[in-house]
């Protein structure tokens, strides 16, 4: 069973992460999405929120799981026996800090990291981007997948 995992914030997912979630669906057996729990920083969506829409915008993927996870990523991926990380690469000012990661994981586990090129469509787009305009009423709508986009009017209406 070959195994990877796409980890991330995903506060919201977008359709840059989904674009690079179904290329590594079509690539992996089981791929797992996992979402950082990341105590120092309230996102704008819970974690169990963040989990519920990725598994709904990825269930016709079939092999994708979903889950949390806090802690270092090479743990995770030795508790499941996932030997790659894959991650998209949106521009060279991505490349520096992915390039550490990617060495200290390895360095750290033996794991290896996969980087699949961004769609040209995406490569400027990221959720924090995505949450800033929503925010001052722009549309983000042709950016997220739709249940997203209503989960992010509707967040967004109550605040
Ligand atoms: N196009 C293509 N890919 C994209 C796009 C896009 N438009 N947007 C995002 N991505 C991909 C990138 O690969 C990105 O890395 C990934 O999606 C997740 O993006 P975000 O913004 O949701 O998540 P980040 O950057 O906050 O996630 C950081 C991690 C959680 C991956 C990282 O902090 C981590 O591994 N933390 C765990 C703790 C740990 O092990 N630390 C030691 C690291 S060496």
């Amino acid at each position: 069973m070959r195994r990877a995992v796409c980890p991330g914030s995903f506060d919201p997912i977008t359709n840059g992460h989904l674009d690079i979630i179904a290329r590594a669906s079509s690539l992996y057996d089981e791929v797992y999405v996992a979402v950082m729990i990341n105590q120092s920083k309230k996102g704008l969506f819970e974690v169990e929120e963040r989990i519920d829409l990725i598994g709904r915008v990825t269930a016709e993927y079939g092999n994708v799981r979903v889950e949390a996870f806090h802690g270092l990523l090479v743990d995770f991926c030795k508790q499941r026996e996932i030997p790659a990380i894959v991650k998209g690469l949106r521009a060279v000012s991505d490349f520096d800090y992915e390039l550490q990661m990617a060495q200290m994981n390895n360095g750290l586990s033996g794991v290896e990291t996969l980087f699949i090129p961004t769609n040209p469509t995406y490569s400027f787009l990221s959720s924090s981007l995505v949450k800033e305009v929503a925010t001052w009423g722009g549309d983000v709508s042709h950016l997220v997948p739709p249940e997203v986009f209503s989960a992010l009017s509707e967040r967004l209406r109550k605040d």
